[in-house]
């Protein structure tokens, strides 16, 4: 038997959803429809619960908006199911997942970035591993990015979305990490 020092496997990026499950072994989902769709002022800093994480908004509440809404407009919409995130956050803000148990992958659908000031900035993914990509910069209104990840050999708990731009609307929906499959899927 040939025993050879490999190198650790490199992180992977993905902007296709079916290579990313592909790669990504068994996943769940989080795709909010469980969750009352809910615009009122009160709902708008709420901290957003998944059964295998959580989503909070990091900046000043004022600046920020993010709520469950299941009307696609201005570009905004849904991927899977019928609930998203309607997100609007200051730039240099923070959108923070945590997840109960750490997780070697993470995608994620993001609608309508980079439409209101084109050009201008970007959505930038990070986590606890170390790793480092942008999922969008300016594009027209309504175009959907995929983005995953896969690091085989470091787990993360927190994955980061910074928004570089300011008064970016923009939706996120369709959740994955290591983990069991709904019932019904995906
Ligand atoms: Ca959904
Ligand atoms: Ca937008």
């Amino acid at each position: 038997m040939f025993c050879t020092s490999q190198a650790a496997a490199e992180t992977t990026y993905f902007t296709q959803r079916a290579a990313f499950l592909e790669a990504a072994g068994q996943v769940g989902l989080g795709s909010f429809e469980d969750l009352p769709v809910c615009h009122t002022l009160e709902c708008r800093g709420q901290v957003i619960l998944q059964p295998d994480f959580r989503l909070d908004l990091i900046g000043r509440p004022a600046d920020n908006k993010m709520y469950v809404d299941d009307d696609a407009q201005f570009g905004l919409t849904p991927t899977e199911g019928y609930n998203y995130i309607y997100v609007s956050i200051a730039a240099g803000n923070r959108l923070r997942f945590l997840f109960s148990e750490p997780t070697n992958v993470f995608a994620i659908a993001i609608s309508d970035y980079g439409d209101f000031l084109p050009g201008t900035g970007t959505l930038d993914f990070s986590n606890d591993a170390g790793d480092q990509a942008v999922i969008a910069g300016g594009q027209p209104s309504g175009t959907i990015n995929f983005f995953g990840v896969v690091n085989p050999d470091e787990a993360f708990e927190i994955v980061d979305l910074v928004s570089n731009s300011s008064g970016e609307a923009f939706g996120l929906d369709e959740v994955y990490y290591t983990g069991d499959p709904p019932p019904d899927g995906p």
